[in-house]
């Protein structure tokens, strides 16, 4: 079979590989079930705290800066004259990285592969069958305003269709920096999840004449938020320490804000999902684009292939190949669960 990519810049192609007919798995929610698991069902998100432990996020936080430094664009991780733009590898909204294999690069797997991590997503989805996503990560650096997308305005906005108004996915990043409330970080609006299919629905109207998006994703605006507002749903912005994990259904408002003040914000974005909701065919493209050293859209099953994997300034696999245990061998799809 000869693998079909459908890159990031085809997504709004209503023949893209969206899916949006296909069943979408369950969370197991029950009267038993951790708190954490019961508030990420009712508020959309949960941050789990000290899933890693600190001393390793904190060692994942240094290979991070081991990996921007190698790449040789002038960047050093204590010189701040070289905090610009111009010594950075490419990456979007200050410091998102999702080229360069980034979500191949050895510390990537590492995280992926934390016990702690796989537990949460092994109970969220109730199997230990579970397949992996090859999204990337933030590496922010402050920078100045005029250098980051959008002036480092908010870019409020869910992972999800509209035509898919249930949970569909959960994704999730490790954080590897001590951030506060005024710095970079992940920015979620509580109870956003639950009141999305509401919002399509009582917006009919405003549905364009080729329909809404079919790409899982949706950017809003002020005015639209506005009606989650009106509705009780508010922004937070949750205190994190190196080894935290945040979890959210991609209906939820969120946007990575870019640090404001001196301080640097790292993350692992890592999602899984049951392996039994990937078709054989994404499986297969799945595979392949491991071997090419792609990065792919957070969704694990119903990914796309992140923009420009191919451009001539991206690098692949500028570290080479890396080493995985059997289990995450079997996430990927390289090796099958018996
Ligand atoms: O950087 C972040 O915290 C958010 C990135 C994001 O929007 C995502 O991973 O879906
Ligand atoms: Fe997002």
């Amino acid at each position: 079979m000869v693998v079909q990519f459908v890159s990031q810049g085809q997504w709004n192609d209503a023949k893209g590989p969206m899916n949006i007919d296909k069943p979408s798995p369950k969370m197991v929610v029950k009267p038993d079930s951790p708190q954490w698991l019961k508030d990420l069902e009712r508020d959309g998100f949960v941050v789990v705290k000290s899933v890693v432990p600190k001393e390793r996020a904190a060692e994942y936080a240094r290979q991070g800066e081991d990996w921007l430094e190698g790449l040789k664009f002038g960047y050093k991780r204590d010189d701040t004259s070289t905090w610009d733009v111009q010594k950075l590898p490419k990456h979007n909204h200050g410091g998102l990285y999702s080229h360069y294999s980034f979500a191949h690069a050895q510390f990537v797997w590492d995280a992926k592969a934390e016990p702690g991590i796989v537990d949460l997503f092994e109970k969220i989805w109730g199997t230990d069958k579970l397949t992996v996503s090859f999204d990337g990560g933030s590496l922010a650096v402050p920078l100045p305003a005029e250098q980051v997308q959008g002036n480092k305005a908010p870019w409020p906005h869910s992972d999800q269709s509209a035509y898919r108004p249930w949970t569909h996915c959960i994704q999730g990043l490790l954080n590897l920096l001590p951030i506060g409330r005024e710095d970079g970080g992940l920015v979620v609006m509580k109870g956003t999840a639950q009141l999305f299919g509401k919002y399509f629905e009582e917006h009919k109207h405003l549905e364009p004449a080729e329909g809404w998006t079919k790409r899982d994703g949706y950017n809003w605006t002020d005015e639209q938020l506005k009606w989650f507002t009106d509705r009780g749903c508010e922004w937070v912005k949750p205190d994190m320490e190196p080894g935290d994990f945040v979890l959210w259904d991609s209906r939820t408002v969120h946007y990575g804000a870019a640090p404001m003040r001196e301080k640097k914000r790292f993350a692992i974005y890592i999602c899984y999902k049951p392996d039994e909701f990937m078709t054989e065919e994404q499986r297969e493209r799945k595979v392949e684009a491991f071997k090419r050293g792609y990065c792919t859209s957070h969704d694990p099953t119903d990914f796309v292939i992140k923009d420009k994997q191919d451009a001539n300034w991206n690098i692949l696999l500028p570290y080479g190949t890396p080493e995985l245990s059997e289990k995450t061998k079997k996430a990927i799809g390289l090796v099958p669960y018996s």
